[in-house]
């Protein structure tokens, strides 16, 4: 059985996502954030903290995006992994890696110190956010002529790539919103399995 532990509008959205375009079964725990304050018996599962986690018998991974490329690996055939023999997989790649290396990771930053620790290190936020906004040029410039980021159809680097926006959307970011970035979300986003995994929320 997969088991996927997550909070609600977190990277979890990844693995999630892509377990509902593919109709998988799976058990999903939703936690308060951050589990590690309010929920320290997380530790036990997964002894970084971090959301999400994902268990499948003896399989444990903490990377949102190693869980949505494991789900159309191991769960497939499907129309949302892009296979080495297409044109498009050095692509494919490129932006499952970029998703998180390059545009999540300066978001954590301004998380942090925007939400949870605020004014602890306000050039820290301005500093982070305008790094990422700076890095969505390639993202931008990539969609200029295309209606999804590889192999002409919906992906895992869709649903991987646009978290970014998600949360760019809850931490006020509005510079991310640059006309064909906000017409490719506002697309994906009217998807019912986006709709569906955004609603899961934490309930005492
Ligand atoms: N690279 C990891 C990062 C996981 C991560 O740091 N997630 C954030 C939430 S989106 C978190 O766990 N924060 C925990 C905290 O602040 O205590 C992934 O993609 O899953």
């Amino acid at each position: 059985m997969i088991k996927i532990w997550a909070t609600q509008g977190s990277r979890a959205i990844r693995p999630i996502w892509t377990a509902e375009e593919m109709g998988l079964d799976y058990e999903l725990t939703m936690m308060p954030f951050p589990p590690r304050v309010f929920m320290k018996e997380y530790l036990d599962v997964n002894m970084l903290g971090t959301i999400p986690y994902l268990t499948d018998g003896e399989v444990k991974m903490t990377e949102s995006v190693a869980m949505a490329q494991y789900l159309v690996e191991k769960y497939g055939p499907t129309d949302l992994r892009v296979s080495p023999d297409e044109p498009d997989y050095p692509s494919y790649l490129n932006w499952l890696f970029h998703s998180d290396a390059t545009l999540t990771f300066p978001q954590t930053v301004v998380l942090r110190y925007k939400l949870q620790e605020p004014g602890v290190a306000d050039a820290a936020v301005d500093g982070y956010s305008r790094w990422f906004v700076s890095r969505l040029k390639l993202l931008e410039t990539t969609l200029e002529d295309r209606e999804f980021l590889c192999s002409s159809r919906f992906t895992i680097a869709d649903i991987c790539v646009s978290y970014a926006i998600t949360l760019a959307d809850s931490l006020g970011i509005e510079q991310a919103f640059k006309p064909n970035i906000k017409r490719w979300t506002d697309m994906l986003f009217e998807r019912e399995a986006y709709k569906k995994s955004m609603s899961y929320k934490f309930e005492e």
